[in-house]
């Protein structure tokens, strides 16, 4: 992705993911909030020619390195992009179950058991103070780790490499679970879409 960017259609229906997420959130955590990070950052980088060559990826990893009048604006809703989009891509209607392949391997190795990890990713979801994300991540040799940050804040620029993310914002689930964070937590791993995400991990480090 790259400037000037633009909301790709999701690749399910507003829908598609109930009765764990409910049409009237997805649609308007997808159509509002995601459309104006997007416009944010277009806002962002409109004058920043230099900025505006380079990849969200590139932005997010050397966030640092910019100049300093353009990371705040990065920062959030530049990580408010990258983070929305590999979240609609790691959820699937009938998704679920577990992984397969080397990143099942994989985390069975670090975590001991896959439900050692999901109730350990679980717990980083729930137990984030305020509004968030809980990570998945994996560096250059294929370690996994899981990793919490704050607002829209994007692993990538703490140099670890998202495989996968919970939202945790209340606009995430407010209108359907109110408080229960915990209860759309645990209702999230049944839409997780495992074929992404082991593809996203091979892919990495292969
Ligand atoms: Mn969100």
């Amino acid at each position: 992705m790259k400037y000037s960017y633009a909301c790709e259609p999701l690749p399910y229906s507003f829908n598609a993911l109930e009765p764990y997420i409910d049409e009237k959130t997805l649609n308007i955590h997808f159509s509002k909030h995601y459309q104006g990070y997007i416009d944010n950052l277009n806002r962002v980088l409109q004058n920043a020619v230099d900025q505006q060559t380079m990849t969200i990826d590139q932005l997010l990893t050397h966030l640092r390195s910019l100049p300093v009048s353009l990371q705040t604006g990065v920062r959030n809703f530049g990580g408010g992009v990258y983070n929305h989009a590999l979240f609609w891509q790691v959820m699937m209607p009938q998704g679920g179950g577990r992984p397969s392949g080397l990143l099942a391997e994989r985390i069975e190795q670090t975590f001991g058991a896959f439900d050692v990890f999901q109730k350990q990713m679980s717990d980083a979801a729930k137990t984030l103070f305020g509004s968030g994300w809980a990570w998945l991540c994996t560096d250059e040799h294929g370690s996994l780790s899981i990793v919490q940050t704050h607002d829209q804040d994007c692993p990538l620029t703490d140099g670890h490499y998202p495989l996968m993310c919970i939202d945790v914002w209340e606009h995430a689930y407010y209108l359907h679970y109110q408080n229960r964070r915990g209860d759309f937590v645990d209702a999230w791993w049944h839409v997780a879409n495992w074929p992404f995400i082991q593809a996203r991990y091979e892919e990495h480090v292969k």
